[in-house]
């Protein structure tokens, strides 16, 4: 597997998993929501879940040797912090996906462990916060929110990525806070445009629990470099997605399995070196 060379990059990768855990337990109420779940819906979704696992037991004809790595893997994960990764990464497209089929407007896909809420409010032309210098290159954004029927609508487009090395402000150490974060507002017709970096591949954090993992199971930890949304409007479905770019190798064989041919942008070339891509978004009534 990849491994990760300067110890610095391997101490921030290890400290996201434990960011991104602190950020989940602050931002959602997860047992406020699940204590008025009926009992009936509890007992079908555990005895499914613990019926899986009895099968890959069974199936696998599973040793005490494995059945106590196991143990010892899960109580690491959850020192990590790495539950938030583990499960955005593994199991999240799931979700999405049987919570999105319905849409008639744009694709979605997951949200991942590293969104942060209340990003600093950006108007309909915005650059988003960044370092003076930041490496990558630039790329100006064009673009318009609709519903389904065509109508234009006035919403926001909630951005985050990760910076030109693969690391996310907030959650790798010595980044400004807001940094390749924004809130953008649309104008009345819902058109905006914004620039940034383009945002390099990302490779999940390679030393904690979920590294392991990766390597005890000869699997890869690459995502495609990608740019987060969340987009909304009055009456409308909220939208999370992911865009990306043609040509990245990790497209096809993205360690979160997040892609949708649907979210592949179509930047092109500036003469003077960055690129310039329109993308829009069609939201769903609510
Ligand atoms: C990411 O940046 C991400 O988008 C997902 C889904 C998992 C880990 C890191
Ligand atoms: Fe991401």
């Amino acid at each position: 597997m990849t491994t990760i060379e300067n110890p610095s990059t391997a101490a921030s990768a290890a400290a996201s998993g434990a960011s991104a855990t602190e950020r989940f337990e602050h931002d959602k109420s997860p047992f406020a929501a699940v204590k008025d779940t009926p009992k009936e819906r509890v007992d079908t979704l555990a005895r499914e879940l613990l019926s899986g696992i009895h099968d890959v037991v069974r199936r696998n004809h599973v040793t005490y040797d494995e059945y106590n790595a196991l143990k010892a893997w899960l109580i690491q994960v959850g020192k990590d912090g790495e539950w938030p990764l583990f499960l955005d990464v593994w199991v999240e497209h799931v979700v999405e996906d049987v919570n999105t089929a319905h849409r008639k407007g744009n694709k979605g896909s997951i949200e991942g462990p590293y969104y942060v809420p209340d990003a600093p409010e950006l108007g309909s032309t915005a650059t988003v916060p960044m370092r003076d210098g930041e490496s990558g290159d630039p790329l100006v954004w064009n673009g318009q929110i609709t519903s389904t029927d065509g109508t234009p609508l006035a919403g926001k487009v909630e951005l985050w990525h990760a910076d030109a090395d693969g690391f996310y402000s907030q959650f790798a150490p010595g980044i400004p806070e807001w940094n390749l974060r924004g809130s953008v507002t649309t104008n009345d017709d819902g058109s905006f445009t914004i620039t940034t970096i383009r945002p390099a591949p990302y490779q999940i954090p390679t030393d904690g629990s979920c590294g392991k993992l990766i390597d005890a199971a000869g699997w890869h930890p690459w995502r495609p470099a990608h740019i987060h949304v969340k987009v909304s409007a009055p009456g409308h479905e909220l939208l999370t997605a992911q865009l990306y770019f043609p040509g990245d190798p990790h497209n096809d064989d993205d360690v979160a399995d997040a892609v949708k041919p649907d979210l592949v942008l179509d930047p092109q070339t500036n003469p003077d070196g960055g690129f310039t891509m329109r993308y829009d978004f069609v939201l769903d009534p609510a």
